[in-house]
């Protein structure tokens, strides 16, 4: 049984906050007046901008070592709704689902789509499963899927994509995202070349059977779960990839699959220019693929990928459209507040980096002063812009403070009293 947060409390509790974001609204109004802005204007993007939710992350995850599981975690991909409508209905700026095969695969589709459309959610990206062998599966993905050197063993890899694009459809996606942990442990294991020639012979195949209003996207991540070399370990062998492919296959960009201090808001650059940005896996590292929240570690970071994106969309850049995606993991808090939160901050990047002064930042590119154009970022990124963002809320019907409204409402306990065990959440720790 579906338990929805009640408007009534998400208006009493917005009733005691609501004059006091009314001053600090009108206050950043005047603020940004000041400075040629229309606030309005801007609410209206926050109000607009969109990221979707992964379905794993609503499950407690794990490491290596351990998964300590949560209190009433989904058990299936209809409980895993329940909770993305709650992220929803707070923070209202998740109203898409992206789903992972075969963790997600229900014998009847009709009824998951259903279900997601009485709560008011849509199928956003399909992500294929390759990196995990399944009960009963033929072949094993020990030593690879797509790039594997026994056929059978690749043909079993792309009959899997095929179904998730089956499958897709179904939910009304159009994307597929193939993120492969296909690579090597020790050196001269696997021949690189041949590897990456198997890998690109594969994805052929699936591109060749892509529906035509499909984009298929690919991930790249430089190590784990293997821990030598990676088929696709970069944004170098990403793009090589998805220009043999063709104009529908992009590279998606996971912002914990770089080496550290890497220049991710170059490389988001580099793809736009070239027309491959497919989209993006939002969460934070401090070391590796940690899966923290968004903006939890590196905010500027964050909002330095968004000032390319703004100026994608400032400047008309052709082919340019990017899915915005959350994938994290949530080992310690629940994972409702955590989605909640880095949603919330992904959209705060988004709003600072409209702030930014075009105009007078090229000025001072062309001119070569370095300290006004960094100015210029950091006028936009310290400006704290939390009363747009709860305004854009509020507006939607969302809660101004989604977290306090969450905890007040109990749902966590009330649906653990509905889900007694979940026995694991079904996604994997990668
Ligand atoms: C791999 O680390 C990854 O980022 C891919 O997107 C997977 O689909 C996801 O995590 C879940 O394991
Ligand atoms: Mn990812």
């Amino acid at each position: 049984m579906s338990i929805r947060i009640n408007t009534a409390l998400i208006d009493e509790l917005n009733g005691k906050l609501t004059a006091g974001l009314d001053e600090d609204y009108a206050a950043l109004g005047n603020k940004l007046a000041r400075h040629g802005m229309d606030i309005e204007a801007i609410t209206a993007r926050a109000i607009d901008f969109e990221v979707a939710v992964p379905s794993w992350g609503v499950g407690t995850g794990g490491t290596r070592f351990a998964r300590f599981p949560g209190q009433g975690e989904p058990r299936d991909v209809f409980e895993k709704l329940d909770d993305c409508a709650v992220i929803n209905d707070l923070s209202r700026q998740t109203s898409s689902i992206s789903p992972h095969f075969p963790w997600d695969a229900v014998d009847d589709f009709a009824a998951l789509v259903e279900k997601s459309e009485n709560l008011g959610l849509t199928w956003d990206s399909i992500n294929s499963n390759t990196f995990q062998d399944q009960p009963g599966q033929e072949h094993s993905y020990k030593y690879g899927s797509l790039s594997h050197t026994d056929q059978a063993t690749r043909e079993q890899a792309i009959a899997h994509n095929l179904q998730c694009i089956e499958w897709g459809q179904q939910l009304g996606s159009n994307t597929l995202t193939v993120w492969v942990g296909d690579g090597s442990n020790h050196p001269g294991q696997a021949h690189f070349q041949r590897a990456f020639e198997r890998y690109l012979d594969s994805m052929k195949t699936l591109y060749a059977a892509l529906p035509d209003n499909w984009e298929i996207h690919i991930e790249h991540k430089m190590f784990e779960p293997a821990f030598y070399s990676t088929v696709i370990q970069d944004w170098g062998s990403n793009i090589l990839a998805a220009m043999e492919l063709g104009e529908r296959a992009k590279s998606l960009v996971d912002l914990g699959h770089h080496a550290p201090n890497c220049n991710i808001e170059m490389i988001v650059s580099r793809l736009i220019q070239f027309r491959k940005l497919g989209g993006f896996h939002f969460n934070d590292s401090k070391y590796g693929d940690d899966d923290l929240d968004s903006g939890s570690i590196h905010p500027y970071q964050q909002f330095l990928i968004f000032n390319e994106l703004v100026d994608a969309e400032y400047r008309q850049q052709e082919g340019f459209g990017p899915r915005y995606l959350l994938d994290q993991s949530h080992n310690v808090t629940d994972p409702i507040e955590s989605l909640m939160n880095s949603a919330i901050e992904v959209q705060r990047a988004f709003i600072k980096a409209l702030l930014i002064d075009r105009p007078v930042l090229e000025g001072f590119q062309d001119s070569n002063d370095a300290i006004m154009a960094s100015n210029t970022l950091k006028a936009a990124f310290n400006t704290d812009v939390s009363p747009i963002l709860a305004m854009a809320r509020l507006r939607q019907g969302g809660a101004i403070d989604p977290i306090a409204t969450y905890r007040a409402s109990d749902y966590r306990a009330q649906i653990a009293k509905e889900r007694p065990d979940s026995g694991g959440s079904g996604s994997g720790i990668v």
